[in-house]
């Protein structure tokens, strides 16, 4: 099963923290990382008191169902040291599932297509890179319709 994550760090040294997860993900059982999108400097999105962040997106192959990735994903960033106090605020590494092929999946603690994509020109532009022409499940729209809009 083909899904994309989005990566995102801004504390400490970010652009080893995004090859640290990498790593891990790569590492995990049942799972290879086809591409990787170029790790760009964004401005804090939601809440803006805080540092930039690093962002990238990934394209992984996997065998997971939805449920167990976010599990190894989880256990990821713990092992990493994520701490988690403000919503939306600082954060070592954050690994969220955007896709899993065109499901969608609206469960208490996992919702596939990532509901903020739309709103996110960070997440968008790593998109961009990899998959313009991807259809949003969700939305029906492709990644580069979802970009244009938000850029209107
Ligand atoms: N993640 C957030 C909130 N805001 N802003 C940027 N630029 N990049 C992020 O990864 C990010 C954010 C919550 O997940
Ligand atoms: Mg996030
Ligand atoms: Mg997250």
């Amino acid at each position: 099963m083909i899904s994309y994550l989005g990566l995102g760090s801004n504390i400490g040294d970010k652009s080893k923290n995004l090859e640290t997860a990498i790593n891990y993900i790569n590492s995990l059982e049942n799972t290879e990382i086809i591409e990787t999108a170029s790790f760009i400097t964004t401005k804090p999105y939601g809440y803006e008191n805080q540092d930039n962040f690093l962002n990238s997106v990934i394209k992984i192959k996997t065998k997971f169902s939805p449920q167990t990735l976010l599990s190894k994903i989880l256990e990821i960033e713990r092992k990493m040291g994520r701490i988690r106090k403000i919503h939306w605020g600082p954060r070592i590494i954050d690994i969220d599932i955007l896709y899993y092929e065109d499901l969608i999946i609206d469960e208490d603690n996992l919702k596939i297509p990532h509901p903020e994509i739309p709103k996110r020109k960070f997440v968008l532009k790593s998109l961009l890179e990899l998959c313009p022409d991807k259809i949003d499940a969700g939305r029906n729209k492709t990644i580069q319709t979802l970009w244009n809009e938000l850029n209107d």
